[in-house]
């Protein structure tokens, strides 16, 4: 009898420590929902290109979007499911910001106000 006691213990020990169906993510994720956050590169100089840099951000459907005009460093959290880097990168080069995948068309960037003429990247 004793061996079966122990046989049961060591049947519920591994029951316990094996996460159940519930909790298992097709994806391998553990992290809330779906979300999810990057930092990539957009060229910007001042205020006004970090209000137009966040705004067009969340126009391309990241939930949140803070950009650093130091380290020109846009962070966004986004629902993979709806946005991606790319298609924010590709918003935020429509409004005259250089990303590292997409870059503003010239005509675009030249009508921004002149504060805003960052230093462009070399092609
Ligand atoms: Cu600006």
């Amino acid at each position: 009898m004793k061996s079966l006691n122990l046989f049961l213990a060591v049947l519920l020990a591994s029951v316990l420590s094996s996460p159940g169906p519930a909790q298992t993510r097709t994806d391998g994720s553990t992290g809330s929902v779906s979300a999810r956050t990057e930092s990539f590169k957009v060229w910007g100089k001042c205020d006004m290109c970090k209000t137009r840099i966040e705004k067009t951000a969340k126009e391309a459907g990241a939930t949140s979007a803070s950009w650093d005009g130091k380290t020109q460093l846009l962070t966004v959290t986004f629902d993979p499911s709806v946005t991606g880097r790319d298609a924010i990168s590709k918003k935020l080069a429509s409004v005259g910001h250089d990303t590292e995948k997409y870059k503003a068309p010239d005509d675009v960037y030249a009508k921004l106000p002149g504060c805003c003429h960052y230093e462009r990247a070399k092609q």
